[in-house]
C-alpha cells in the first residue's frame, strides 16, 4: 500500500474527469479539515505531518487543474487554525505569511528557476538561508522599545494574543537593548523547543503518568496555548527571530534580509546561528545538504531549509501569492514521521531486568532510514496511546535515538486488532516478573540468572563496594561474557589462569593477580554479599542495616514483608523486591553455589537495634588512609555499632578516626578539641564499642 492512498483512496493524476475530481477534492478537503481540528484546535495530531502535506499537495494538484473548483473555504485558502476560545484576537498589521514547499531538488531548482524567470535575468541570486525550525510562529511588537505584545500566527491575518505566555520564555528581551529602536517594530519568528527540554519533560511526563506531547512542535504550541502563563513559564521554550513585521519608518532598515536580521541580533534578539548568504543554485544545494548532514546534531528539531531572497528591492518587485511569498521556498529534509503498521510487539529484556515492549513494525522509510522496530516504552505508555496490535500508527525517528510509536490512526483500527499484553514470565530466563506499585516498569526478577542481565549482575558482584575482586573491571568481565567464560556469577570463581591468560591484553602476571582478588574477595562481610546480589533498591546501607538487623543469611531470605518493615530503610517496596528475589528458585541455588565455592561471612546474633547499639547517638567523621580496611568498610564497621558517620567535622562530631596523611580534618578536630583515634585505637574500639 503507498502512503498516498491510505486516506485519499483515490488517483492523485491531473487528468482526472471533472465529477471525479470534485469528488477527490471533497474527500480531500474533509480528511484536511478533520485533521487541522485535531492539530490545531485538540493538539493532538493524527497523521504525521508529511501525510498532511502529501494530502495538502494533492489537493492543491487537483485545485490547480480545475480551478473552477476552487472555493473560499478550501484548506488551501488559508494558513492554519481558528484561534482558541479564551485568547483575545489580534488582527496583523501586515499578514504571517507562510512559506511555499519544495520537497526535493527537482522542486527546489523549479523554485529558482521561477525567480529568475520573474526577474528577467540569469545572474545567479543571492539568497539569506537557514534552518526552517520546527515550532509555532510568533510576532513579538516592540513599541519604544519595549515588548507591548505577542501573538500568534493564526490564519495569517487573525492571531491570538500570547503576550502573558510569550513574556514567561526566558530568551524573548522584554526590551530591546541599545537606544537607538524604531517606535514601532514586529519581530516575527519560531517559539521551540529544544530536544533536550523536550525529551526532559517527556520523560517526567511518562513518570508520572501525564500526557506527553507527541513532538516538540506539539508541545511548544501546547505549551503556548495554556491560558495559565505560569504553566509556559515551566516549560522549557526558546524564541528565535526570522522577519520583520511592520517597521515604522523612523529608523533606517538595512535593505537586504541578512543585515536586517543582524539588526535585530544587535537589538538582543536570537538569530538563527546557522544563517548564511549564499550565491546561486548550487550553493544553496550545498547549504541544504550540509544542514541536513548537521541535522540531528542541532540542539533543535528542524524541517527543512528557508532560502529567502536577500534583496529587500527583489523581494518587493517578487511581492506575494495569496498565502505565501514569492521570494521564499521552504526545502524541506525527509519527513522524520511517517505511518505504518504495527504488526507485532515484543517484550525486550534489558541489562537492569526491565521488560519494554518493542513495536515490531512494517518497514518505513523515515528520515532516509527503514524502520522496522520502534520502542513504546511500558505499558503504560501502551495505554496512554490506545495502540493495539494491526493499528497503523505514527512513527517517529528523531536524530540517532531509537524510533518511537507517537500516535494511533483509530480510524484504521482492523477489526481482528488485539490488545497487547504483557507475557506471564520473563521471555529470556522464564523468572517470575515483577511491577511495583506506582512504577511504570516491569522488571523479571532473575536478576542473577537472566541471560539478559547477567553482565550487569556480575560487574555489580566484583564491584567496591559489593565483593570488591579487585581487577575484575568492566571491560574484562564484558571479555569474560563475550568469550563464554562467564555465565552465573558462581562462574567467576572457577576460573582457570589459562582462561584469564588467553584473553586479549592480558598478561599472566595480571592474569595471576585477579584469581588472587578473587580468592581474596572470598572472605566477606554479611552487609557486602547482601549488596553484591544486585536486588533492585538495596544499596550498601540497607544491606547493611538487613545484616545488623537479622545477623544471619538463612533469616533474611525466609523473612515476610512484615518482617522486613522493622528493619531501618526499608519500606514496602524494598520489602517486596527481597521478598521476590529470595522467591526465586534460581536465585536460591546461585547463593548456594557460591558458599559451596567459598564465599563466606562471620554470621552471628544481631548487635541489636540501632538505638541500644553500643555507639548509638554517637557521631564520626573518617579521614586519612587505613592500611587494614578501606574507609567504606570502617563507616559499615562503624554503623553497625550505631554511629553516624559524616564528611566534616564540627564541634558536635564525637571523634575522628584518622588514618595515615590525614589533613585538615585532623587539624580541625585538634583545634575543636575532638577526641581522635589512630588506626590502631580504632581497632581497640571495634573490639571494645566504648567511648569513655
Ligand atoms: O523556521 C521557520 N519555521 C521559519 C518560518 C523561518 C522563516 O524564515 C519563515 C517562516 C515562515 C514564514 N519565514 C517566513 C516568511
Amino acid at each position: 500500500m503507498s502512503q498516498n492512498d491510505l486516506f485519499s483512496g483515490g488517483d492523485s493524476s491531473n487528468e482526472l474527469p471533472s465529477d471525479s475530481a470534485a469528488e477527490s477534492i471533497q474527500s480531500l478537503r474533509n480528511h484536511i479539515n478533520e485533521h487541522n481540528h485535531k492539530y490545531y484546535v485538540l493538539d493532538e495530531p493524527s497523521i504525521p505531518d508529511a501525510e498532511y502535506d502529501r494530502l495538502m499537495r494533492e489537493l492543491q494538484a487537483l485545485e490547480d487543474a480545475n480551478p473552477e473548483l476552487i472555493t473560499s473555504d478550501s484548506p488551501t485558502q488559508r494558513v492554519g487554525g481558528a484561534p482558541l476560545v479564551g485568547f483575545t484576537e489580534v488582527q496583523h498589521e501586515r499578514p504571517m505569511l507562510s512559506l511555499d514547499n519544495a520537497m526535493n531538488a527537482d522542486e527546489f531548482a523549479a523554485f529558482y528557476q521561477r525567480v529568475q524567470d520573474r526577474l528577467k535575468t540569469d545572474e545567479p541570486l543571492e539568497f539569506a538561508c537557514e534552518p526552517k525550525l520546527d515550532g509555532l510562529a510568533i510576532s513579538l511588537l516592540y513599541v519604544n522599545g519595549v515588548l507591548e505584545r505577542a501573538a500568534t500566527r493564526g490564519d495569517g491575518q487573525t492571531g491570538e494574543d500570547v503576550t502573558q505566555n510569550v513574556r514567561t520564555i526566558k530568551n524573548v528581551p522584554l526590551r530591546l537593548q541599545g537606544n537607538q529602536t524604531p517606535t514601532r517594530i514586529e519581530i516575527r519568528g519560531e517559539v521551540y523547543m529544544p530536544k533536550a527540554g523536550f525529551d526532559a519533560y517527556n520523560d517526567r511526563a511518562r513518570e508520572n503518568e501525564e500526557k506527553v506531547f507527541a513532538n516538540p512542535r506539539n508541545a511548544a504550541a501546547g505549551s503556548l496555548r495554556q491560558l495559565d502563563s505560569r504553566i509556559t513559564a515551566k516549560r522549557p521554550l526558546e524564541f528565535c527571530a526570522y522577519s520583520l513585521g511592520i517597521v515604522s519608518d523612523d529608523f533606517d532598515m538595512p535593505d537586504t534580509h541578512s543585515a536586517q536580521l543582524a539588526q535585530v541580533q544587535v537589538w538582543g534578539v536570537r538569530i538563527n546561528e546557522e544563517m548564511r548568504v549564499v550565491n546561486g543554485l548550487e550553493e544553496a544545494q550545498t547549504f541544504f545538504t550540509q544542514l541536513g548532514e548537521k541535522r540531528h546534531q542541532l540542539g533543535y528539531e528542524i524541517d527543512g531549509t528557508v532560502f529567502k531572497i536577500n534583496s529587500l528591492a527583489l523581494q518587493e518587485t517578487l511581492g506575494f501569492v495569496a498565502r505565501a511569498p514569492r521570494w521564499a521556498i521552504a526545502y524541506k529534509f525527509p519527513a522524520v514521521e511517517e505511518l505504518t503498521v504495527l504488526q507485532d510487539v515484543d517484550f525486550q529484556v534489558g541489562r537492569t531486568g526491565a521488560l519494554t515492549p518493542v513495536a515490531r513494525l512494517k518497514p518505513v522509510h523515515v528520515a532516509g532510514v527503514t524502520v522496522s522496530n520502534a520502542t513504546l516504552h511500558n505499558m503504560d505508555e501502551i495505554a496512554r496511546l490506545g495502540v493495539k496490535i494491526g493499528d497503523t500508527v505514527i512513527v517517529r525517528r528523531a536524530g540517532d535515538v531509537i524510533p518511537q510509536v507517537v500516535a494511533v490512526v483509530e480510524e484504521r483500527r482492523p477489526d481482528d486488532a488485539r490488545d497487547i499484553v504483557m507475557p506471564p514470565a520473563c521471555p529470556v530466563c522464564e523468572s517470575h516478573i515483577e511491577r511495583v506499585e506506582g512504577e511504570a516498569v516491569t522488571r523479571c526478577t532473575g536478576g542473577l540468572v537472566c541471560s539478559a542481565q547477567r553482565k550487569e549482575a556480575i560487574k555489580h558482584f566484583a564491584s567496591r563496594k559489593a565483593l570488591d575482586v579487585e581487577g575484575l573491571g568492566d571491560k574484562l568481565i564484558d571479555q569474560m561474557v563475550a568469550a563464554s567464560l562467564i555465565d552465573s556469577l558462581d562462574d567467576v570463581f572457577h576460573l582457570t589462569l589459562d582462561d584469564i591468560a588467553g584473553l586479549e591484553r592480558m598478561a599472566e602476571k595480571s592474569a595471576q593477580n585477579v584469581l588472587n582478588a578473587l580468592e581474596k574477595s572470598k572472605a566477606t562481610t554479611l552487609g557486602r554479599f547482601i549488596y553484591s546480589l544486585g536486588i533492585r533498591e538495596v544499596g550498601t546501607v540497607t544491606a547493611q542495616n538487613l545484616a545488623n538487623h537479622f545477623g544471619f543469611l538463612e533469616r533474611i531470605m525466609n523473612a515476610s514483608v512484615d518482617v522486613l518493615l522493622d528493619v531501618p530503610d526499608v519500606g514496602n517496596i524494598v520489602a517486596q523486591h527481597l521478598v521476590n528475589f529470595f522467591a526465586e528458585e534460581h536465585n536460591r541455588t546461585v547463593i548456594e553455589q557460591l558458599q559451596k565455592s567459598g564465599v563466606h561471612w562471620d554470621e552471628s546474633e544481631p548487635v541489636n537495634a540501632a538505638d541500644d547499639a553500643p555507639l548509638a547517638g554517637k557521631t564520626a567523621v573518617i579521614t586519612g588512609t587505613l592500611s587494614d580496611m578501606s574507609r567504606d568498610d570502617a563507616k559499615l564497621a562503624l554503623e553497625a555499632l550505631g554511629v553516624k558517620v559524616t564528611g566534616s567535622v564540627s564541634a558536635k562530631t564525637d571523634f575522628l578516626v584518622a588514618g595515615d596523611k590525614a589533613g585538615s580534618k585532623l587539624t580541625k578536630a585538634q583545634n575543636l578539641g575532638v577526641r581522635v583515634f589512630d588506626e590502631e585505637a580504632f581497632k581497640a574500639l571495634l573490639k571494645t564499642p566504648r567511648l569513655d
